[in-house]
């Protein structure tokens, strides 16, 4: 392998850091290193689209199976304190590239914003750094990805069946096949054959899976079908207390489209959305569109002869919506899969850092619900799991926070690059070389600050703060109330204890917290509502 001209990261061997070529002896004199070389580290980064940790068997068992994603988790770390800072697509890909909170890469919501692709990414400075970088999948930020010597995504939220890519040169062109799959055939298609193999490289495979409306790939369409889903405890939740919650349209019951989200078309049936389901099924092949009528025509029929109503209904609805979305990530596992393998077979797991993601976490019938977007445990939390290269001895779970803005410092880090002062996340290196850490990692917690609204499924704006016990948030704009949940006896968040009697001190903290915090990343919105001392 050619000579990388990198300042290569410190490597930890008994508790000593060694940089190439020599290391400190314990008197402090410079002696021969026994490993005198470090090939750079390769970063693998596969991000998926509102995949929860429900679903992901090395968080929670009682769903479903992903051996491929528990792969990782059980070579390497899985985070159990994984948050993102703006729950919502574009937004986290946005703070996950910059490191900074949604108010400083500009990039709030999905429906207003355009992101400024020349203002500085991680992967930017690790291709100034001589690393081969590129990005393959759903980009999401409206404006074309810069500082990429790669990349080649998908229009806005990207089709399953059949998709189209936006290549570099402008063009757009139409693939055959399933989208989870084409993305892996391009990003291993790129580690093999399109990369100079002499220079580390940064990969970042972004699916669109697990998006709505979960189409399947048609090899899965049979599964899962005879599993009954346990229904969550807060299914039937009343929003009592809860203001912000009760006036949301993201509830399984009212509306999960029964043709665009559950496939239950008919010549007859009519919904807002039944164009657009039509527009994504009818891109499937002749081939494909029969193995997809054949799979779903029998489950119509007698769901139209059945008539259910109220909470058989809702619960005929949950299931059909726990499938559906099982089978879109058993593709995502199996392709993850693919990767892990080329990785291993290629001798590349040695030294690279394989990341595995999603943009938030997502509802699955938690308090009646699909989608995400709240401050809420099920959508802050999002799965993390790390393969480390050699070197990096840390194994089992990282309980620190941890939150997307800290991707992009960690990254450099670890390739042995300059973190800019202005990137807001903290770099959790440490945490994954192993590093003794004195004191608390995130002695305020974490910020969390929400933006799109109005805007689809009627979740209000709202910023928050989240330590290991306490959450308190800011429902703000057209509604104003306060919510502070005690996560250790009501891990549910059902009972809101802002305002109520003995309570006084723990809000007192909790609103000293969250104005640091707000001060610390320069969040303006402090400005309109500021907090007294
Ligand atoms: C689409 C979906 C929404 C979803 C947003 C944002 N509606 O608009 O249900 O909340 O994306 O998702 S759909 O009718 O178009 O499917 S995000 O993950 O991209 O932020
Ligand atoms: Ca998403």
């Amino acid at each position: 392998m050619k000579k990388s001209t990198l300042i290569l990261p410190a490597v930890v061997a008994g508790g000593v850091a060694v940089t190439a070529g020599t290391m400190l002896n314990s008197c402090g004199t410079s002696a021969k290193a026994e490993k005198t070389e470090r090939e750079p580290m390769n970063i693998v980064y596969i991000m998926t689209d509102d995949h929860t940790a429900q679903m992901m068997s090395a968080y929670d068992t009682r769903h479903i199976e992903t051996p491929n994603l528990d792969r990782i988790a059980n070579d390497g770390v899985k985070f159990t304190n994984s948050y993102v800072a703006n729950s919502l697509s574009g937004p986290s890909r946005a703070c996950m590239l910059t490191g900074k909170h949604s108010h400083k890469n500009g990039f709030t919501d999905n429906t207003n914003c355009v992101f400024d692709a020349s203002q500085p990414i991680f992967p930017k400075y690790l291709g100034e750094a001589g690393y081969e970088t590129a990005i393959f999948g759903k980009w999401h930020l409206e404006s074309l990805p810069q500082g990429f010597g790669t990349w080649e995504i998908v229009p806005g939220q990207g089709d399953y069946y059949n998709p189209r890519f936006i290549e570099m040169n402008g063009d757009t062109i139409v693939e055959q096949g399933y989208l989870t799959n084409i993305i892996t055939d391009k990003s291993l298609d790129w580690l093999e054959n399109k990369r100079d193999k002499n220079k580390p490289f940064c990969l970042l495979i972004h699916h669109k899976a697990i998006h709505r409306n979960w189409l399947p790939d048609t090899a899965d369409l049979a599964l899962y079908e005879d599993k009954v889903f346990e229904l969550p405890e807060t299914f039937y939740d009343d929003y009592e207390g809860r203001e912000a919650a009760g006036l949301t349209e993201m509830r399984i019951f009212d509306d999960l489209d029964l043709i665009y989200d559950l496939k239950m078309d008919s010549p007859d049936s009519t919904s807002r959305l039944k164009q657009t389901y039509l527009d994504y099924v009818g891109r499937m092949n002749p081939d494909e569109r029969a193995k997809f009528e054949a799979f779903y025509q029998p489950i119509r029929d007698d769901f139209f002869s059945r008539k259910l109503e109220g909470k058989e209904l809702a619960e005929w609805k949950y299931q059909r919506y726990m499938r559906d979305y099982a089978k879109v990530v058993k593709s995502l596992d199996d392709n993850v899969g693919r990767v892990l393998d080329y990785l291993d077979k290629n001798g590349l797991l040695d030294n690279t850092l394989v990341v595995y993601t999603s943009d938030q976490g997502f509802y699955m019938g938690e308090h009646g619900w699909f989608d995400k977007r709240f401050m809420y445990e099920e959508s802050l939390n999002t799965p993390l799991v790390m393969m480390l290269p050699k070197g990096m001895d840390r194994k089992g779970e990282i309980t620190e926070p941890v939150q997307n803005i800290d991707y992009a410092p960690t990254f450099l880090e670890l390739a042995g690059v300059k973190v800019p002062a202005d990137m807001q996340g903290k770099s959790f290196a440490p945490l994954l070389r192993g590093d003794k850490v004195e004191g608390e990692w995130r002695p305020d917690g974490i910020y969390y600050h929400f933006y799109e609204y109005p805007g689809e499924h009627c979740v209000r704006r709202h910023y928050g703060v989240r330590d290991d016990r306490y959450k308190l948030m800011h429902f703000y704009n057209d509604i104003d109330q306060w919510e502070l949940y005690d996560l250790q006896n009501d891990p549910n968040e059902l009972n809101n204890l802002y305002g109520k009697p003995g309570y006084e001190e723990v809000t007192k903290t909790m609103m000293g917290k969250l104005k640091r915090l707000q001060e610390q990343y320069d969040d303006p919105i402090r400005e309109k509502y500021p907090i007294k001392d």
